[in-house]
C-alpha cells in the first residue's frame, strides 16, 4: 500500500513564474546529477518509477513538483555536476535555484542526496549554503550504501557528520536494499509537519 496514495507529478518548471502556487509545505530534493535522487524519492513515496515516470528529454534543469497530500509536496531540484554543461546553463541552474531557496515561503527543508562514495562536492556545498542563507533545515542522505562494506558505510557517515557539525542531519541510505527508509520519510514528516 502506498503511504501517499494521493502522491502525484504535478508540473516541471523552468521559470520562477513556473513555480506551482506557493502555499502548503514543501521539501525540496538536490543532489548531484546521478546521485540517486528520484530513486530515493521513490523509495520514501514507496512508488516504483514515481519520480521518474514524468521524466522527459531535458528535464534535469528543471524544478519539478509532486504533490504528496493535501498541502504536502515534494520538489525534485535540477541535478548538477555536469561537466559538459554549457557555462549559460550553470548560470541559468544558480540563478534559477537562488530564486527558488529565496521566494519560497512554502519551503520547510532540504534533502540532499549524496554518493555515499564521491562525498560531498563544491555544488553540494553550495546547495548548503542556499539552505543556511535562508535558514532552512537539512538532511543529508548518503546513499548507495550498499556498495560499500557495512564497515565502510559506518566510517563514512562518522566523517561526513564530523565535517557538518550541528548544520545538518546525516543519514546513510540504500534505495536498492531500502536501508533507512524509515528514518528518512520520519525526517521528511518532520520537516513538512513543523510547518504546521
Ligand atoms: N546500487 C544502488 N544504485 C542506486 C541507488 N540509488 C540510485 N541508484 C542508481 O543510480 C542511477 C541514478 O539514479 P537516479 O535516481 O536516476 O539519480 P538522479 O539523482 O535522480 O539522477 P538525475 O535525475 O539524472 O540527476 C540509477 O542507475 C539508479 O538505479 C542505490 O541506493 N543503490
Ligand atoms: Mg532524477
Amino acid at each position: 500500500m502506498s503511504l501517499y496514495p494521493q502522491a502525484r507529478f504535478l508540473k516541471s518548471a523552468n521559470a520562477p513564474g513556473q513555480f506551482v502556487e506557493d502555499v502548503g509545505a514543501e521539501v525540496a530534493f538536490a543532489g548531484r546529477s546521478n546521485a540517486g535522487k528520484s530513486s530515493a524519492i521513490n523509495v520514501i513515496v514507496n512508488r516504483r518509477q514515481f519520480a521518474r515516470t514524468s521524466k522527459t528529454p531535458g528535464r534535469t534543469q528543471l524544478v519539478n513538483f509532486f504533490h504528496l497530500r493535501d498541502g504536502a509536496r515534494i520538489v525534485d531540484l535540477p541535478g548538477y555536476g555536469y561537466a559538459k554543461v554549457a557555462s549559460r546553463m550553470r548560470d541559468h541552474w544558480a540563478d534559477l535555484m537562488a530564486d527558488y531557496f529565496e521566494s519560497r515561503r512554502s519551503l520547510k527543508g532540504l534533502f540532499l542526496i549524496v554518493d555515499i562514495r564521491r562525498r560531498l562536492g563544491d555544488f553540494d556545498h553550495q546547495m548548503l549554503g542556499f539552505a543556511d542563507t535562508v535558514g532552512l533545515p537539512t538532511h543529508v542522505l548518503l546513499t548507495k550504501a550498499d556498495k560499500l562494506k557495512r564497515g565502510q558505510a559506518a566510517t563514512a557517515l562518522l566523517e561526513v557528520r564530523r565535517e557538518l557539525g550541528d548544520a545538518t542531519s546525516v543519514q546513510n541510505f540504500s534505495a536498492s536494499n531500502r536501508h533507512g527508509e524509515d528514518e528518512a520519510r520520519a525526517r521528511l514528516e518532520e520537516f513538512l509537519e513543523a510547518s504546521e
